[in-house]
């Protein structure tokens, strides 16, 4: 088998951020890019010899070319057999669950995630490791440091190019190479998860839901789980056929670029129950008949529910959320008894927890939740996990979290995203805000007393490894918080994050609007971090 030892020079920009290198495609495009970052990966993994390999994306533009690379480059690089989703597709979860199925070594997703794809928008590479979850951050940063001194890849030459429609067993070099359906594990998984005979009765009885899919990778496992499986009817699945470009939109389920379902659910009388997914099939936006539930209350109204989902009947371990999710959660560990836990953004950080069996469930306020099933966050278990609490409990959305509200106190809370600002002004919005940390602490602003003003920092219980700079946290005595931040996943500029939270017990005051709850503090984010003088910007580009 002939293998090319093709010299290179390094990229300075290949460092992952919260979730793998994503970059333009025309980025990725430039002569030995991908394959400079392929090689850094393997570079890391010096026990990959003779090893398996998950090998799949979420079907956006240059997926099929990238992987066709990667395939050549895992045989020269010693991989003994590679799994590629049919087509090239598979969803992260499902990369992660194929990961745990079969002992693999790791598993290379191809995804942006949420962000646009085409010709014009974004790719992104990110390595899982033998859980299943995202590299660490030691595995990440080692990455990033050995791509900054690369000087060769190495790749088989003089081979023909897999057929990926075709399931079955092939060779690439000595590589053994199985293109394998995209869907059968993962929902084999979620067949052992939760009870698939009430799921049924509840989804061929009078009960209406749609799960918009984005055009992304979620299509085909919802259309085989919710409309082969479990008999919703034909048609329950909308934008189920992943396209390179996902039909021109962004595949990220929030309520302005999932408009269409949310207009659907909040104003329409049709649908009990609306889900979307994102690009690569982790996230979730989950609707009930004219109401939203934000990411933070469906984590928490899910770990409150668990023992409705046969895999979950004994109890949660403990649960954990990452710093900027709200504290609803944390009310409903409390009251079970069970521990919680607050780590930096990213969902690399609950995998230590989730291996440790310290917690059952986890989740974020970017649409993100999951159990200890993978190690990756499951846009279509949360749609199953809400599915099952709705039949058990025969309750609406709205009737549930307003329970929910009643017994736990509601979280107000709101995520402002101050999109496409450059870079420097990021910069200077968190430095605007982080030089006024050391006076804030006892300050009374916004009507409340700040608590503790601080730069958040985490030591990872479990490995004891530390993680400085996580984002800005100002906490009220009456557990309000205002939290900044700067995206971790967009692929130009700046993306400032500002989240607003505030508890409210009193059950006379929990049916307010969110955006007026929170004006005040709303206000002041804006102020401390000097918003409109340093960048213009009077408004956010995205509210959730
Ligand atoms: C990724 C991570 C998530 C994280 C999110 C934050 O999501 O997997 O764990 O919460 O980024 O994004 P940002 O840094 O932009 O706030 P995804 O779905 O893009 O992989």
């Amino acid at each position: 088998m002939p293998i090319a030892t093709v010299p290179t020079t390094p990229f300075p920009d290949q460092r992952p951020g919260t979730s793998g290198l994503r970059k333009k495609v025309t980025v990725f495009q430039q002569a030995h890019y991908l394959e400079n970052f392929v090689q850094a990966i393997f570079d890391v993994l010096p026990d990959r010899q003779g090893k398996t390999l998950i090998l799949g994306g979420d079907g956006r533009y240059y997926n099929r070319e990238a992987i066709q690379i990667i395939l050549r480059m895992a045989a020269a690089n010693g991989w003994g057999r590679v799994l590629v989703g049919r087509d090239g597709l598979l969803s992260t979860p499902a990369v992660s669950a194929l990961i745990r199925r079969n002992l693999a070594h790791g598993g290379i997703i191809l995804s942006a995630s949420h962000n646009p794809g085409g010709p014009d928008h974004d790719f992104g590479i990110k390595y899982n490791v033998s859980n299943g979850g995202p590299a660490p951050e030691s595995v990440t940063e080692a990455i990033w440091a050995r791509s900054k001194r690369i000087d060769r890849y190495y790749i088989v030459t003089g081979v023909p190019e897999v057929d990926l429609g075709i399931l079955g067993s092939s060779h690439c070099g000595e590589m053994v190479v199985e293109v394998i359906d995209p869907v059968q594990n993962y929902a084999e998984l979620m067949e052992s998860l939760f009870d698939f005979d009430a799921l049924s009765r509840l989804l061929r009885g009078p009960f209406r839901m749609r799960f918009d899919a984005l055009h992304a990778i979620t299509g085909p496992y919802a259309h085989e789980i919710l409309e082969r499986r479990l008999g919703a009817p034909a048609g329950t699945v909308v934008h189920g056929e992943p396209l390179p470009d996902f039909g021109g939109a962004h595949p990220d389920p929030n309520l302005v670029y999932a408009k269409e379902l949310a207009d659907a659910l909040l104003t329409g009388e049709e649908l009990d129950f609306g889900a979307a997914s994102d690009g690569d099939g982790d996230r979730n936006m989950i609707l009930g008949r004219g109401i939203f539930v934000t990411p933070s209350d469906s984590l928490a109204v899910l770990a409150a529910g668990a023992t409705c989902i046969p895999a979950y009947r004994q109890g949660l371990s403990g649960v954990a959320r990452s710093m900027p999710t709200s504290q609803a959660v944390d009310a409903v560990a409390q009251r079970l008894g069970i521990p919680h836990y607050e780590t930096p953004t990213g969902w690399k950080f609950f995998g230590n927890l989730l291996d440790a069996g310290a917690i059952t469930f986890c989740g974020e306020e970017s649409f993100g939740t999951g159990s200890n099933h993978v190690r990756e966050k499951d846009g279509l278990w949360a749609v199953l996990a809400w599915l099952s609490i709705l039949a058990a409990r025969g309750q609406g959305v709205a009737e549930i979290l307003t329970q929910h509200w009643r017994d736990h106190g509601r979280h107000y809370y709101t995520r402002h995203d101050y999109e496409d600002l450059p870079a420097e002004v990021g910069a200077d919005l968190m430095a605007a805000v982080t030089h006024q940390l050391p006076v804030l602490s006892g300050q009374k602003l916004a009507g409340r007393e700040v608590r503790l003003a601080d730069d958040f920092a985490y030591t990872d219980p479990v490995d004891g490894s530390h993680s400085l700079h996580q984002g800005i946290r100002i906490l009220f005595d009456d557990g309000s918080r205002l939290i900044f931040r700067l995206s971790g996943t967009g692929t130009s500029g700046a993306t400032l994050r500002i989240y607003h939270e505030t508890p409210v017990a009193d059950v006379q005051r929990q049916l307010q609007n969110p955006q007026r709850v929170l004006q005040d503090l709303i206000r002041l984010g804006r102020e401390l971090c000097r918003l409109e003088a340093l960048s213009g910007r009077t408004q956010p580009t995205v509210i959730t």
